[in-house]
């Protein structure tokens, strides 16, 4: 396993992507919620984040939205015009573009059988995330069906709530070399829901094979959660050595630094302190939802929304971090912001793999000319806004269905169809 990088694999925006407020605890769905969407912007904003990472790292991979509307959940709801305009919307939903709560990825140095293991998120903490798992279990079939390489489970069992590598990091040397997986989960009880709960988190570590002494458990700050940080990647980031971190992350700062000092001595901390940027602002900008990455060069750079660079508190701590010698040396901002406005910034985009590139079946492998294809069908073919009434009309259905065929034509993944 000589060959083994990280390759992220971003969701690409579905056709049906809308504001329908129905996350409770993410306040920027809460306050998005009603407002006319732009799916045609949101999917080639996407793409070009994709575009940028594979120009600078050479790999990309992305995955497919499954078929909106979910008839079958409508059915099994017997949603009808009298029920919760909230209830149709979740069939809607294009949530399924925030891969980081895809799945749970261990790669092969990591566990006791040499394959990378991927379990899909059951996210059954939402009904809109709920039904996303089944596609994504397929499509990943699909995508890692190489079985000498991968290994994909079936989602945890409700009623543990898994929400993917969105409370995941992993800590290593370098990509190939064995890491030490952190698992972070939220205790329930407060005034938002705990998405990720403990039990699920430890089920995954033995699906995986790993070795429990190369596991750390840790909890969420219960304050985090309740100023929004719905789901770890809001606050904290991990790449190779480096924990990239706001101060008020964990629910025992200190300890958490320790609990994965004692299972990674080579831990490197980049800790952002409260009175520098408070975590409303952490929140609000997604600092931390940043994709930390390695650059060819060795340094790390850090890929985060535009909006950091429109905060004044953020933005300056960005500055003074790079003027210090830091183990991050760039910052790159992108525009997402249609994602954003769903409370999903660059990291909730994309899932990380790290994997031998010619292990994967190459149709959900980015290169520059299916970039193009993509970007054409997309124009030619996603709405280019959806008002909130439109949701649940036939011809919005019939033009998401057609949309999302043309990609699957386009992409020779019609299987998924
Ligand atoms: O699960 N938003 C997503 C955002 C997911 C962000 N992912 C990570 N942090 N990794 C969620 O809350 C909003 C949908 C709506 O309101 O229409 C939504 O599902």
């Amino acid at each position: 396993m000589t060959n083994l990088v990280e390759i992220n694999f971003d969701g690409i925006v579905g056709p049906s992507h809308n504001y329908a407020g129905l996350s409770l605890g993410n306040i920027a769905s809460a306050s998005h919620g009603g407002d006319v969407s732009y799916p045609r912007a949101a999917a080639l904003q996407g793409l070009e984040k994709m575009r940028g990472n594979l120009a600078r790292f050479g790999h990309q991979g992305f995955l497919l939205p499954p078929p909106r509307p979910n008839n079958a959940l409508l059915r099994r709801l017997a949603v009808d015009e009298a029920t919760p305009r909230q209830l149709l919307a979740a069939a809607w939903s294009a949530s399924s573009m925030w891969t980081a709560n895809a799945a749970t990825v261990s790669p092969a140095p990591d566990t006791n059988d040499g394959r990378c293991h991927l379990t899909p998120a059951n996210l059954v903490t939402m009904l809109h995330r709920g039904q996303e798992w089944p596609d994504t279990k397929r499509m990943l079939e699909i995508a890692f069906g190489d079985s000498e390489h991968f290994a994909v489970h079936d989602a945890i069992p409700p009623s543990f709530g898994d929400e993917g590598a969105a409370n995941h990091m992993r800590l290593c040397e370098g990509h190939g070399s064995q890491g030490v997986e952190v698992f972070v989960y939220g205790r329930p009880g407060g005034k938002f829901p705990a998405r990720q709960h403990e039990q699920a988190s430890r089920a995954v570590a033995r699906l995986h094979r790993l070795d429990p002494a190369k596991c750390v458990f840790i909890e969420q700050n219960p304050t985090a959660i309740e100023a929004g940080a719905f789901h770890n990647d809001v606050v904290a980031v991990a790449n190779e050595h480096v924990l990239f971190t706001h101060a008020e992350a964990f629910a025992d700062q200190l300890g958490a630094y320790d609990a994965m000092r004692a299972a990674f001595p080579a831990l490197e901390v980049v800790e952002v302190p409260s009175d520098a940027v408070s975590i409303e602002e952490a929140i609000r900008t997604y600092l931390f939802n940043a994709q930390l990455v390695t650059q060819p060069s060795g340094g790390m750079a850090l890929i985060v929304p535009e909006e950091c660079r429109e905060s004044a508190s953020v933005w300056a701590w960005c500055e003074s971090m790079l003027a210090s010698n830091g183990p991050i040396r760039e910052v790159i901002p992108v525009d997402v912001r249609q994602s954003m406005a769903n409370g999903g910034g660059p990291a909730c985009l994309r899932l990380r793999v790290v994997c031998e590139p010619t292990t994967v079946d190459p149709r959900f492998l980015l290169s520059n000319a299916k970039a193009d294809v993509m970007a054409s069908v997309i124009e030619g073919n996603w709405p280019e806004q959806i008002d909130p009434v439109d949701i649940g009309t036939e011809s919005l259905a019939n033009t998401v269905i057609a949309a999302r065929n043309a990609l699957l034509t386009a992409l020779e993944l019609t299987e998924l169809g």
